[in-house]
């Protein structure tokens, strides 16, 4: 990780809300974008933790505090990201969520963010989304396209179930485009799996769903 970035990478670890938005502060007037922070060293810091919380080498209320500090830099970035949105023209109206059983957001968020800022009207049913009420949104709104986090192995069935119940829905159901994403997630998984789309960050997914619905070329933010 690049040495600028160890105060936020410690004020993750440290559970440091304050530190955290003092650091994020600095570093955007020394010009680092948001996306260059995430990829960078959120989540970076995020695996690492990940990976020690499975080896018990932490404990939940350590990866808590880290995922406290996490949203309160998404919530100050965002307004950020949105000052740069240049797409006045909605590309195409999106439903987001995190599927039932599975409470982490913070991937779901920069998905449905970076999708904002690149001119999808997002529509984001928040975390233990029921495969009916995304649908019936989905639905509803007449959405292009139904995005699906997951983190969790035991939340994927729902995941499936919600794909299956998209396609089969007589409005929408010819017409969505399905793209999923999050740890399990795979490109292969998503094939098997009935989906139109996979990809592995929130820049990635912005890039898919232009593909997926043709639209040419992209209009912002980094
Ligand atoms: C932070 C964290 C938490 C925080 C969540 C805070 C929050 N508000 O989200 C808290 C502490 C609450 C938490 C709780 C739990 N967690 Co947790 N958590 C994590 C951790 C460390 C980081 C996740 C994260 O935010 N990563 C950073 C983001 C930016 O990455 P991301 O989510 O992958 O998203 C990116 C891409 O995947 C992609 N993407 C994401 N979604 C989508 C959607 C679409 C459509 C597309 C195209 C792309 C896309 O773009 C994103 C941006 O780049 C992971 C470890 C890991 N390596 O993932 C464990 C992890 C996911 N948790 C785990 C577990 C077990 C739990 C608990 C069950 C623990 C417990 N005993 O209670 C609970 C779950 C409760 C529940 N029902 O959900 C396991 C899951 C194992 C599994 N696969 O089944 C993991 C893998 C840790 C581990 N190694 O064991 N957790």
């Amino acid at each position: 990780m690049d040495n600028k970035f160890e105060p936020l990478a410690d004020s993750i670890r440290g559970g440091d809300i304050d530190a955290g938005i003092a650091v994020v502060r600095e570093l955007v007037a020394g010009g680092t974008s948001p996306l260059e922070m995430f990829s960078g060293c959120i989540e970076p810091t995020l695996n690492v933790l990940g990976e020690q919380f499975a080896t018990l080498d932490i404990f939940l209320p350590e990866l808590m505090i880290a995922g406290d500090v996490v949203n309160a830099i998404q919530d100050e970035v965002a307004p950020l990201l949105k000052q740069g949105d240049s797409a006045s023209i909605t590309k195409g109206k999106a439903v987001v969520a995190t599927v039932y059983g599975d409470l982490h957001d913070i991937g779901k968020n920069m998905v449905s963010l970076m999708m904002q800022v690149n001119g999808f009207e997002m529509f984001d049913l928040g975390v233990d989304a029921s495969p009916k009420d995304l649908v019936a949104k989905a639905e509803a709104e007449d959405a292009d396209l139904l995005c699906l986090s997951g983190l969790m192995m035991p939340s994927m069935p729902f995941m499936r179930e919600t794909i299956e119940m998209a396609r089969a829905n007589a409005k929408i159901g010819n017409k969505i485009k399905i793209m999923v994403g999050g740890g399990p997630v795979t490109a292969e998984w998503a094939m098997e799996n009935d989906a139109d789309g996979y990809a592995d960050d929130a820049m990635g997914a912005v890039k898919k769903a232009y593909e997926l619905l043709g639209i040419e070329s992209m209009s912002a933010a980094s």
